[in-house]
């Protein structure tokens, strides 16, 4: 499934947009402006498995060094520092990945 059939495309260039400048990632601030705050779990679902690219069930952190070019081609390379913040904000368990209930929650803390 395509990011545009789950989230408006304008929205995306917005999130993307924002954190243009390297270091400057804010995931919180990200999920909002994307629109996937508001989301249902379904569809906060479904962008989770776009963005699980080898389908393993799993955000491994080199998925979540890409994780912006799975919202938009344009997107930009997380930083190796962002994306351990990213990493380390979502991995409740400390299994060094992101699970689909640590994204879920994630995106609705
Ligand atoms: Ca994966
Ligand atoms: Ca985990």
């Amino acid at each position: 499934m395509a990011m545009t059939d789950l989230l408006k495309a304008e929205d995306i260039k917005k999130a993307l947009d924002a954190f243009a400048v390297a270091d400057s990632f804010d995931h919180r601030k990200f999920f909002e402006l994307v629109g996937m705050r508001a989301m249902e779990a379904d569809s906060v679902n479904k962008v989770f498995q776009a963005l699980d690219v080898d389908a393993s069930g799993y955000i491994e952190e080199e998925e979540l060094k890409f994780v912006l070019k799975g919202f938009s081609e344009e997107g930009r390379d997380l930083t190796d520092a962002e994306t351990k913040k990213f990493l380390d904000a979502a991995d409740k368990d400390g299994d060094g990945k992101i699970g689909m209930d640590e994204f879920q929650a994630l995106v609705h803390e």
